[in-house]
């Protein structure tokens, strides 16, 4: 039931006058905060305490509007402006906040990213302790935000998209705990300059294409950092330029809304309206938030003066929206200027006062190592005269310190204990304390780059094939179709799509007849647009289910990588293990033809990539392994098939969905004593060809698969072959310096393998440039057998 009071629509739990009010003011209040907030966060780094600032001021009444209608269920994918949005929906405090300014990483303290992310990038937990999903479709739930502008939109797609999978899916309807229907929206924020990125137009485009519930609001404040809309947006106004997509009675499509930033009862009606529809119609929609003010400018990195005009500053005092929203209470005889006033003391003491219980409890531990290491080097006895000043002039010195870093307790121990005899009293004492520090910082900074819950993909065991004597040998392509069959029979959490997956089941026909078997809901077909494809990975995997995002070939992973190594690889980093993104990346490449579909840049991926496994199976049934591997894990991972794998033979093991290849561990593919040869990939069968022809020269080689490159060999398998043959040369399809630099690094400085050489250790890759089209082509840009037989040659002549 509804009605209208002042133009703004009142809800069940605002029927009464006295409720109304009450909810009227307890916004303002928390805007105030909000504000409050801003305006002393911003002294705080301009003071020093903090690094950096970046705040929500201007935004604050919109976000309270947007709040109201964010339910259990829903989910944010938004940027650095949202901290009203998280207070309004109680999903963050002002002592939170300021703890994720001062980056205080003590457990708790920051619960969006442990100390790690600038301020204003929120998360809630997805994911419990032991990797399992909690019940997110009765939470309000915050994907982690990250820095690159647009980047939250293709994400905020496919947690949108997820809402259409659950929905359209019978067998998943019983997951309650994780969607109800998929009658969950999707918010999704951007400022208006950042509308300018591809990300932001190939989001509209699919969500107005699949139809999912995501909610797109435009906070637009007219600038990108100093850049003004004209060098921005087409016209200069994002809802202008999108008319086209709006949807038509008959047509698919998007609703626009055009709101003020200063309207409060304007926004709370029209967001009330619209995502009420968006749950039950799936139909996407775009809020151009208009009259934005950034009454702080940009960030605490500069200031506005330096590129808004005086009017421009002028205007954006008067149209500030707080100021308007109390205008609109006074004007509407809701509250006297007085119960305001109050209000607004009343907020700033208690954002001063959460400000300064934030600053405690992040100074309060760093004190207590500051306190223990000056006794520890004041107790350092030595006999020098200048060493002994020198000690306790460090211990003085660090006490002194304000507002002290553990890296100044750190760099101040390590100069005592270099300063100090191993034998002088006190030394041990100061030493373990240092080594133990050190060990519990490192433990702060530098975990959760992977699960470490019982969901790490490392902890899946090995189940090898099961090859029967009889087991038909069947095209590669054969053995996945058979495998995503029995996958797609057996766990109904799985989704497939991409270009051309659907219909006619993937360009080399992994799903061929599956969409028909198991619906268009779970196998389907994209647009090309590897950006949304990796986004509706990325929403779907945070949802809790097992989606297999497809990109068509290895050489186009570079339009969806952005997603991939800015999102996907950071996110049990940036959240310190609280939310998990386990998508999985098709897609297939190495070597076939042209400058654009045999492409093998491992050393790009691998190092964009660091928090995703990469595997790159030497045949189909190595990559089903591998799809195993990381289907029981909370890890993300990316598997390269062999593009030209598909059509050779290979025998069908009897325990598809069972088999497991354990991610790091190479296999040894053939035996040999006189030299070790590193590879992977389709590179291997050229290898195999090399090396029996070197055979008939009694040139015994051993071959090894590293199998994944991420992570690499975590036994230590080759520095074992390595000690036998004494010689080592890595060879792969990448350009010079790339995935064979890795391999080498590994196996020479963290295998230690430079002891055990007899000879200069090799690489051989393909050439700098792009492969040339045509089977010379080929010959002449990529490894071939006669060019790695003769540098085996020359190690073995050596
Ligand atoms: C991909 C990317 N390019 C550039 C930046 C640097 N940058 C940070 S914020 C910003 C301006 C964004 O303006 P807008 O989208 O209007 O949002 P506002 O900050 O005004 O709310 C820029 C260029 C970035 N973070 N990411």
């Amino acid at each position: 039931m509804e009605a209208q009071v002042n133009n703004m629509m009142l809800t069940n739990d605002m029927l009464s006058y006295e409720g109304f009010k009450a909810t009227v003011l307890n916004d303002f209040r928390v805007a105030l905060i909000s504000r409050e907030t801003s305006l002393l966060g911003r002294k705080e780094v301009l003071t020093g305490k903090a690094k950096f600032g970046i705040f929500g001021d201007g935004k604050e009444v919109a976000q309270i509007a947007m709040a109201k209608c964010f339910k259990a269920g829903d989910f944010r994918s938004g940027y650095y402006r949202d901290q009203t949005f998280m207070f309004a929906t109680g999903l963050a405090n002002v002592e939170h906040f300021f703890a994720q300014l001062y980056a205080d990483p003590i457990e708790g303290n920051d619960p969006f990213s442990g100390g790690r992310q600038m301020n204003c990038h929120f998360a809630t937990k997805f994911v419990d302790d032991k990797g399992n999903w909690l019940d997110l479709a009765n939470r309000k739930n915050i994907s982690s935000d990250i820095a690159p502008t647009a980047g939250q939109m293709v994400r905020g797609l496919g947690l949108a998209f997820a809402s259409k999978c659950f929905r359209n899916s019978p067998s998943l309807q019983n997951l309650d705990q994780l969607s109800h229907n998929g009658n969950e929206v999707c918010f999704c924020t951007i400022g208006d300059a950042s509308t300018s990125e591809g990300n932001f137009w190939e989001t509209i485009n699919a969500a107005g294409v699949l139809q999912v519930p995501l909610a797109v609001f435009v906070y637009d404040d007219g600038y990108g950092i100093s850049v003004p809309k004209a060098f921005q947006t087409t016209k200069e106004s994002i809802s202008t330029v999108l008319k086209g997509f709006q949807k038509q009675n008959d047509t698919n499509g998007i609703n626009i809304y055009r709101v003020k930033a200063w309207d409060y009862a304007g926004m709370c009606e029209v967001f009330e309206e619209a995502i009420q529809q968006m749950r039950e119609t799936h139909v996407p929609a775009v809020f151009h938030i208009e009259e934005v003010t950034q009454p702080q400018g940009h960030s605490t990195s500069g200031s506005h003066e330096r590129y808004k005009s005086t009017e421009r500053l002028e205007w954006e005092k008067e149209w500030d929206c707080i100021k308007k929203m109390r205008e609109w209470i006074t004007t509407n005889g809701i509250a006297t200027n007085e119960e305001l006033d109050q209000i607004h003391e009343n907020a700033k003491e208690d954002v001063k006062q959460q400000k300064n219980n934030a600053w405690q409890k992040y100074q309060s531990p760093i004190q207590e190592f500051v306190n223990e290491a000056s006794e520890l080097i004041n107790g350092i006895m030595v006999n020098d005269v200048d060493k002994y000043n020198y000690l306790q002039q460090l211990a003085k010195e660090l006490s002194a310190t304000k507002d002290p870093y553990r890296r100044d307790v750190l760099s101040t121990l390590a100069k005592a204990i270099q300063t100090a005899n191993p034998l002088s009293p006190g030394f041990e004492e100061a030493n373990n304390y240092y080594k133990k520090l050190l060990q519990d910082n490192a433990n702060i900074y530098n975990t959760h780059l992977y699960s470490e819950t019982d969901k790490s993909a490392l902890k899946v065991p090995e189940v090898k094939p099961f090859i029967s004597f009889d087991a038909p040998s069947v095209n590669g392509y054969e053995v996945l179709n058979k495998y995503f069959d029995a996958l797609f029979e057996s766990n109904p959490k799985v989704f497939a799509f991409g270009e051309d997956v659907g219909k006619i089941g993937d360009v080399n026909q992994g799903f061929s007849g599956l969409q028909e078997k198991y619906g268009s809901n779970r196998i389907s077909d994209t647009g090309i647009r590897e950006l949304t494809i990796m986004g509706q990975g990325i929403g779907l995997a945070l949802r809790g289910l097992r989606p297999i995002a497809e990109i068509q070939y290895l050489d186009y992973l570079l339009f969806g990588l952005q997603p991939l190594s800015d999102d996907v690889a950071t996110t049990h980093y940036r959240t310190r293990g609280i939310q998990s993104c386990p998508v999985i990346i098709r897609t297939r490449g190495h070597r076939l033809e042209g400058i654009w579909h045999s492409g093998s840049p491992m050393g790009m991926i691998i190092n964009a990539l660091r928090g995703m496994y990469v595997c790159v199976p030497r045949n189909m049934v190595q990559a089903v392994g591998m799809y195993n591997t990381l289907l029981q894990s909370n890890d993300p991972g990316l598997i390269i098939e062999c593009l030209n794998g598909y059509r050779l033979k290979e025998k069908l093991p009897a325990n598809l969905l069972e088999c497991t290849v354990p991610l790091g561990v190479p296999e040894i593919i053939k035996e040999g004593n006189d030299i070790t040869i590193v590879s992977y990939g389709s590179t291997l069968r050229i290898i195999q060809e090399a090396a029996e022809r070197l055979n008939i020269e009694n040139i015994n080689c051993e071959i090894i698969d590293v199998q994944t490159l991420l992570p690499f060999d975590r036994h230590h398998i080759i520095i074992e072959s390595l000690k036998k043959t004494n010689r080592i040369v890595f060879i792969d399809e990448d350009v010079p310096g790339g995935a064979t630099a890795f391999m080498f690094r590994e196996v020479m400085e963290i295998q230690g393998g430079y002891k055990w050489l007899d000879v200069a250790p090799r690489t051989i890759t393909a050439k700098a440039h792009r492969p040339s089209y045509g089977s010379d082509g080929d010959y002449f840009s990529k490894p071939n057998a006669e060019e790695i037989m003769n540098t085996i040659r020359e190690m073995m002549a050596e």
